[in-house]
């Protein structure tokens, strides 16, 4: 039997685990005992390939073949075509630059600051253009306006952009806003004031136990409009024995960049930590936090509204100076809350025309009630579309649109990382999409996803003419001319 002599070829075959080209030629001799290789001997054959084939040497392989006369074995078909999520790129031409948010606060009421993060530093980039000022015999005063408080407006007058200490208290007043409160001229230690209100914002609540962080507060958005509008300073440039780093330059850029390059486009509602508004049927509003917890999912009259008729029997809420009141539902017309997620559709849409016009943009990348500007240029896109589903993406976020549930059209699922200018590194963010007749409609944010408080950019790009009045000393001429010296 020419299979039991197969059999017999292959077992010695295996031996060492291999099959070479010569031990191939037995197996057929074998086969081929009565002078044909019939249908059984070649099933028999292509079945020991599929076995052992990868014991095949390559040349094993080849002799296989072509002794068979045939491919043993169907070929394999082609995969199924299978469904895989789309990626798409929107990048814009260039790369911004960023640096310092050049912080207001100093510390503990020390107005010498650093140069490299404070504008109004006493070494610092307007401390500098002063002397460059002088030295052209033109008004200084470029220091000195931005030394001014920058709280100066609780009191009417002119503000400029320092802040004594990070920390504003009510009961060191004076000394923490660099506010003379009590109108004597000068700063004093520990006047108590009431310019805080009991939700920590501006106002008053009749108290002096108030304090406020602005450690944060600076110039992040005017640094992220310069890194749009100009190249980045490449290197120092020295005028009329003044040196400008390039450090220096990039806060002169700073300063002078909100007069520059028009108006701007801005999208989104930028979040406040508005109190929560409990809406009467007497037409009252009361503010406060909302004690009773509450499902927003729909929006109306105020951000995230719910109507009476969809209410609890009652609803709780703190008031601001920190009582508790509960309403009757007969009592209410409505509650609402701000939302902290903007439309998922406005921000994709915007960021894609955006960048795909070429210029980058800017973001406040804080939903929260902080802003962080940054600059971005570039959004990598893996849309999951046609009933494709990324891990993350569930039914229940379909429930919670921005427009409210999803209804009955297509659902693409959206991972997009955006890449932020000046080692502000990516943002990454998963929402979903509705599409109905081409257009979408609605969309979600995953619940664990960040997400963009706001897009700004400006509206064209910068002349160096006209004023200047974040600092009116900052001449926008003079800046030019420092500028385009740090980039030739
Ligand atoms: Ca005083
Ligand atoms: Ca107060
Ligand atoms: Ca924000
Ligand atoms: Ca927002």
């Amino acid at each position: 039997m020419s299979i039991d002599g197969i059999r017999s070829s292959l077992n010695t075959a295996l031996r060492n685990n291999s099959i070479t080209r010569d031990e191939v030629r037995k197996l057929f001799t074998a086969a081929n005992d009565g002078g044909k290789i019939e249908a059984g001997e070649k099933a028999e054959l292509a079945a020991i390939l599929q076995t052992h084939g990868s014991k095949f040497t390559v040349a094993a392989k080849a002799e296989f073949s072509r002794l068979l006369g045939s491919s043993p074995q169907p070929p394999p078909p082609p995969p199924a075509p299978t469904n895989q999520p789309v990626k798409v790129t929107h990048e814009a031409t260039r790369k911004p630059w960023t640096t310092t948010y050049w912080p207001m606060a100093g510390y503990g009421g020390n107005s010498d600051g650093s140069a490299s993060s404070n504008l109004w530093a006493k070494e610092g980039p307007l401390a500098k253009f002063d002397s460059l000022l002088k030295a052209r015999g033109q008004g200084e005063g470029a220091r000195n306006f931005e030394l001014k408080p920058a709280l100066n407006w609780l009191i009417n007058k002119e503000s400029g952009h320092y802040i004594p200490n990070s920390s504003l208290s009510e009961k060191d007043a004076e000394r923490t806003t660099g506010v003379d409160f009590n109108n004597n001229g000068k700063i004093d230690a520990d006047v108590a004031w009431d310019f805080i209100d009991g939700n920590g914002q501006f106002g008053k609540d009749g108290k002096t136990d108030g304090s406020m962080s602005v450690g944060w507060w600076g110039s992040c958005d005017k640094v992220a409009r310069a890194g749009i509008l100009f190249e980045e300073p490449k290197h120092d440039v020295v005028l009329n024995g003044v040196t400008f780093t390039t450090q220096d330059i990039k806060g002169l850029l700073t300063v002078l960049a909100d007069s520059q390059g028009g108006a701007s486009d801005f999208i989104g509602n930028r979040y406040d930590a508005n109190p929560d508004v409990v809406a009467l049927k007497n037409g009252q509003q009361i503010r406060g936090t909302f004690v009773t917890e509450l499902e927003f999912a729909t929006r109306g009259q105020q951000d995230w509204t719910i109507n009476s008729t969809a209410l609890p029997d009652e609803v709780k809420i703190r008031l601001l100076d920190g009582t508790e009141k509960t309403f009757k539902k007969s009592e209410l017309n409505y509650v609402a809350r701000e939302d902290k997620r903007d439309d998922p559709v406005l921000m994709h849409e915007t960021i894609s025309a955006w960048l795909d016009s070429g210029r980058p943009a800017v973001m406040d990348k804080d939903s929260g009630e902080h802003v962080w500007n940054y600059n971005f240029y570039k959004a990598d896109d893996t849309l999951y579309k046609d009933g494709l589903k990324p891990l993350w993406a569930n039914d229940e976020m379909l429930k919670k649109g921005f427009n409210g549930p999803a209804t009955d059209g297509k659902i693409t699922w959206v991972e997009r990382t955006v890449s932020l200018g000046g080692g502000g590194g990516t943002e990454n963010y998963r929402y979903w999409m509705e599409e109905k007749n081409g257009k979408f409609v609605n969309g979600g944010w995953d619940p664990n996803s960040a997400s963009p408080d706001f897009l700004w950019r400006p509206q064209t790009e910068a002349a160096f003419t006209g004023k200047n009045d974040r600092n009116p000393f900052v001449d926008p001429k003079l800046v030019k001319e420092i500028y385009e010296a740090s980039i030739r």
